[in-house]
């Protein structure tokens, strides 16, 4: 009787053991899903933080590269303005006018602009209507290839007319 009693006892010992195991097992599942979730929420965190810092600093980018392609624009019409009033007509550049500003300009990188030939060449190519004169339209249109000359690509005015 007393040893079937000693069994019980050591049964329900192991049974409690068992059972505290478990649960301790189930706690420490449950710890490691929190921190799981925790880890989770901080890389989404993070993730997020990190996307708006990089809208934030394209936008910032985009507007001082807008800014910079306005002002650009803004002291090109001034150079033209300038040049292109020289006959009195500010309108448009003559083929002296834009000799001179490329001469001034454009400096060493336009060596094209001493040759009368070359010259007479990229004038035409830019004066697309062909009334003799070069409008700030037509100019704009030819600042791929200075900016080309400008970069010290060839200096090869390619007419397609
Ligand atoms: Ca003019
Ligand atoms: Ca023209």
């Amino acid at each position: 009787m007393f040893i079937i009693i000693i069994i019980i006892i050591i049964i329900i010992i192991i049974i409690i053991i068992i059972i505290i195991i478990i649960i301790i097992i189930i706690i420490i599942i449950i710890i490691i899903i929190i921190i799981i979730i925790i880890i989770i929420i901080i890389i989404i965190i993070i993730i997020i933080i990190i996307i708006i810092i990089f809208k934030i600093f394209f936008s910032v980018i985009m507007s001082e590269c807008e800014c910079e392609i306005a002002k650009s624009v803004c002291a090109l019409k001034k150079v033209f303005d300038e040049y292109a009033g020289r006959d009195g007509d500010k309108e448009s550049l003559t083929k002296k006018e834009l000799k001179e500003m490329l001469k001034d300009k454009m400096g060493p990188k336009m060596k094209d602009a001493k040759d009368p030939g070359k010259l007479k060449d990229v004038f035409e190519c830019m004066d697309k209507n062909q009334d003799g004169v070069v409008d700030f339209p037509e100019f704009m249109m030819a600042l791929g290839v200075m900016a080309s000359a400008i970069n010290g690509w060839k200096f090869d005015l390619k007419c397609h007319k």
